[in-house]
């Protein structure tokens, strides 16, 4: 049987891997194989364009390019570690997806919408679409005071270091994809405390994926 596709959206620091680990964790305590995975990244060729892109020094080439970049990456992900995990029956839990192309390079990237899902048609196509998305939904300045307080005194990467202003139209951007999409994006309040959050997290998995039904006996480790 095929594997299950989850992603998880949101802006920095809502807290999208500390609930994909702990969702991951769950179902591989009921003895589900899992995959735990991230974009930019997840693969080793898909590794190397994620150094280049978070660096910043792609930026000058603009957000089209960047665009490219990502979807040049999420090609050697999709191929090499999402479709075989899914093939083989394992659940795949991705931190960032294809929301994220679409709400900061398309939506404030100004990049145009026909050009992202010609892009997406050709990384991900039909095979490798999420079927469930948690939106992480908290304020700009929440979120990047955290990805601060984890980080130390690391500096913030290409996209972090953006003004709050541009993460606050981030926030409405992806809400506004999940008002598009109900049934595959729920929004869910990353405010509030860790425990809640991965409750809500699971109570929707449980109704919507049902783990009961699908165990697996190998348990993978991200
Ligand atoms: N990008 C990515 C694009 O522009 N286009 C694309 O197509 C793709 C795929 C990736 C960057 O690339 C961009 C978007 C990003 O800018 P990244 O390094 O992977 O960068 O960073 P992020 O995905 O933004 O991840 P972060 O690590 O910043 O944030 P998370 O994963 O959302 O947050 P998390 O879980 O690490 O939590 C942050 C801190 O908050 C605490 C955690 O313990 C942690 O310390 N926390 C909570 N605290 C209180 N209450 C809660 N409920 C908490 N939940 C977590």
């Amino acid at each position: 049987m095929r594997g299950h596709f989850i992603t998880f959206e949101g802006g920095e620091g809502s807290g999208k891997s500390t609930h994909a680990a702990a969702l991951a964790e769950r179902l591989q305590a009921q003895g589900i194989a899992v995959v735990r995975t991230r974009e930019p990244g997840g693969s080793p060729g898909a590794e190397i364009i994620r150094h280049i892109l978070l660096s910043g020094i792609a930026k000058p080439l603009g957000a089209e390019a960047e665009a490219f970049l990502f979807a040049a990456a999420r090609d050697d992900h999709v191929r090499n570690t999402i479709l075989p995990a899914l093939e083989a029956g394992r659940w795949v839990i991705c931190d960032r997806f294809i929301d994220s192309t679409r709400v900061y390079q398309g939506a404030l990237g100004n990049v145009e919408a026909k050009l992202i899902r010609g892009l997406e048609r050709i990384t991900v196509g039909k095979a490798a679409q999420p079927e469930l998305t948690f939106l992480l939904d908290v304020p700009a300045t929440v979120g990047l005071a955290r990805a601060q307080s984890r980080r130390g005194g690391a500096a913030a990467d290409r996209f972090e270091s953006e003004s709050v202003e541009f993460h606050e139209k981030l926030r409405a951007a992806y809400r506004a994809l999940a008002a598009a999409e109900p049934a595959r994006i729920v929004v869910v309040d990353g405010r509030a405390p860790r425990e809640v959050v991965a409750e809500r997290i699971w109570t929707i998995v449980e109704e919507r994926l049902h783990p009961a039904s699908s165990l697996s006996i190998e348990a993978v480790a991200p």
